[in-house]
Parts: C-alpha cells; sequence; structure tokens
C-alpha cells in the first residue's frame, strides 16, 4: 500500500510528541491493524487524506453554531498568543475515537442531540439538566486559558461555560460528599471504534475526578463552547470540564454524569496507570512523568509558523496564585 501525503502548513507534526500512555503506542497499533489487513479502510480516519479536502472538511466540523459571552476580565490575558482555532481543532486526545491526535473526523459519530446531563449522588438536589436547562440556570462568560497536555505539548484556548462552583452552589453537596466524578460518553457501538476491538480492554467509561474543594476553586470550569461558538465534537461537545492547573487528562470530554461521591472515585487514566497518571494530576515542572521530563512543554500556537515554540513549564501551569492553598 502506498500513501502519498503532502503535509499541508497547517498541519501539527505528531511524530516528536510523547504519547499519553505506553498501553497506546501509535507504531504497535498501526502494525496490528496492518496484519488485520484492514489498515487501508482505516487510513481516512487517521488523518491521511488528501490535503484540501481535509483542510475544508475539519473547517466544516469547527463550523458549530455562535456562541456569545462576555469575557471575564479576570482570566482574559495569559503570557502567550491565543492558538489558532484550526490547529487545536485538528489535534485533539479523544480515546474514544482513536488513539492518534486526528479524531477530529471520526469524532463527528458522537451523537449530541437531546443531550443530558446527570447531576446525582450525594447532592440535595439532584437534577438531570439539558443543554437549555444549563444556559439558563448558568450564565455563561469567556475564559482565556493555558491548556497543558501530560504529553508536554501545550495552547491557549477561549473557552466559553460557567464556572463549576455555580453548580455545587445549585445541587448542594451533602456534609457526606467529598469528592466529584465525570463520566464521560460512552456507547460500545459509536465510541468504541475499530480501534478498540484489536486493543485491549480498557476502562471504559472515560472517568475523572477532583476533590470538592478543587470543583469549588475559581478556576474549575464547565465549557460549552470554544472560540466564540458551540464546542465542536472533537473538544467533547456539548459540555467537558476544563482545569487549566492540572493535566489536560483530568478535563473529561463529552460528559453525560456528575455524581458526587464520598470516597475518591477510580478514574480512566489512573486505572490504567496509577504511576504515570496520579489522581492529583497538577502541572508541576519539577515532577517528571517516568518516561519524560515536564520541566518545558512544546506550545502550539498560530499558523503559518508551526514549529513548536519551546516554553519553560510553570507551575501549577501559572495559576499558583488561585490553587497552590489547595495543596
Ligand atoms: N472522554 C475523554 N475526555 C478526554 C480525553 C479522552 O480521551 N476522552 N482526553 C483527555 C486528554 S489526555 C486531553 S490532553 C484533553 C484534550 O482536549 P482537546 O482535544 O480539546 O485539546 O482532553 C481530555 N479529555
Ligand atoms: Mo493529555
Amino acid at each position: 500500500m502506498t500513501i502519498i501525503r503532502v503535509p499541508k502548513s497547517w498541519e501539527i507534526p505528531e511524530r516528536d510528541v510523547t504519547p499519553e500512555s505506553a498501553y497506546l503506542n501509535r507504531r504497535r497499533f498501526l502494525k496490528t491493524l496492518m496484519r488485520a489487513g484492514i489498515g487501508a479502510s482505516l487510513m481516512p480516519i487517521l488523518g491521511c487524506e488528501k490535503g484540501e479536502e481535509v483542510n475544508s472538511k475539519l473547517a466544516a466540523t469547527l463550523d458549530t453554531a455562535n456562541l456569545e459571552a462576555k469575557r471575564n476580565p479576570a482570566f482574559s490575558e495569559v503570557d502567550r498568543p491565543t492558538t489558532d482555532r484550526i490547529l487545536a481543532g485538528q489535534y485533539n486526545n479523544y480515546y474514544e475515537f482513536g488513539m492518534t491526535k486526528s479524531i477530529w473526523q471520526a469524532a463527528q459519530a458522537l451523537p449530541t442531540e437531546d443531550w443530558k446531563v446527570e447531576v446525582t449522588g450525594l447532592v440535595k438536589n439532584p437534577r438531570t439538566y439539558d443543554l437549555d436547562d444549563l444556559q439558563k440556570a448558568f450564565p455563561i462568560e469567556e475564559r482565556i486559558y493555558r491548556f497543558r497536555c501530560v504529553e508536554a505539548w501545550s495552547m491557549v484556548i477561549p473557552w466559553i461555560g460557567f464556572p463549576m462552583k455555580s453548580l455545587i452552589a445549585a445541587v448542594e453537596p451533602t456534609d457526606k460528599a467529598k469528592f466529584v466524578r465525570f463520566i464521560s460518553y460512552y456507547d460500545s457501538k459509536i465510541t468504541v471504534g475499530p480501534f478498540w476491538t484489536l486493543g485491549q480492554k480498557l476502562p471504559w467509561p472515560y472517568t475523572e475526578g477532583l476533590r470538592l474543594e478543587e470543583m469549588a476553586n475559581d478556576l474549575a470550569f464547565f465549557a460549552i463552547g470554544n472560540y466564540g461558538h458551540l464546542l465542536p465534537k472533537q473538544h467533547g461537545s456539548p459540555i467537558r470540564a476544563v482545569l487549566p492547573w492540572k493535566y489536560g487528562f483530568k478535563g473529561a470530554k463529552s460528559i453525560v454524569k456528575v455524581d458526587f461521591v464520598e470516597a475518591q472515585p477510580a478514574t480512566f487514566w489512573n486505572t490504567i496507570d496509577s504511576h504515570e497518571y496520579d489522581f492529583e494530576a497538577n502541572v508541576n515542572p519539577t515532577k517528571p512523568h517516568p518516561r519524560w521530563s515536564q520541566a518545558t512543554e512544546k506550545f502550539i500556537s498560530q499558523g503559518p509558523d508551526l514549529k513548536w515554540k519551546k516554553r519553560p513549564t510553570l507551575p501549577y501551569n501559572g495559576y499558583g496564585e488561585y490553587v497552590a492553598s489547595l495543596y
């Protein structure tokens, strides 16, 4: 099989990032596909189509409804430029739709109509919200946040949504509630694509969690949009968690359930490998990941110059003034 592929200027090199997990190694996975003889049919999902075609398809996935919100002045500036929308929207982690960064196309299979988020567990006012309810109950705002993946790449993203503490105030956790657990959408027919039937069983659905005090922190945010639009599916529409002082994997996408619980909940990556993905997962330049340093990061900025910009990693990703007292 020959794949002729001319890289376009807006494409980000994937080869020089360190993968989230050794369990999900791309090369090993591709080999498995080739052996199974189904590599060719999957190539479009892996982003190996002709450049222009991909470019217009990608733009279409980002063309979600406009969403306007006032920028919160407290979170309106960071020390680096905002990442181009087209770059952020083509370079994602969303393992339900594949293990490469090019899942934007496969993620369009996510069925988001009539979305409901169940807020349950140790709360006085459990409630199931649809998207309209959420927008009526919680005024939205825009926040520019740094974003840092544990794989040592980073972006700056303008999110639109509401602080998690507003949800806490609405549902009133009981005294027993000490943690919260976020559960992502999962349907083995849709989200577990061709990939996982070949791989080992992973602890689906994707789940993440926080201590209640972390959830109540000013920074903790639910995003329903970014870049002035409703969230594109590849970013975890219709609602995902954004926790800018923690590594990106803490920010569960496409949340269907928010569960207030007594004990620290099991989470997806922590269950796969607790040494590589600790529950707290605060961005920390002095604590290397077992397989790579966290002292610096590769910042994905703006086209057409797509060279990684190397930056020193900041403690708590630069948000120490808000969160250091929690630890
Ligand atoms: N449900 C779900 N949420 C997820 C992930 C995932 O695979 N599934 N990946 C996480 C990781 S590792 C990162 S870095 C961010 C990526 O968010 P982005 O693609 O919007 O930049 O989403 C996080 N949330
Ligand atoms: Mo990540």
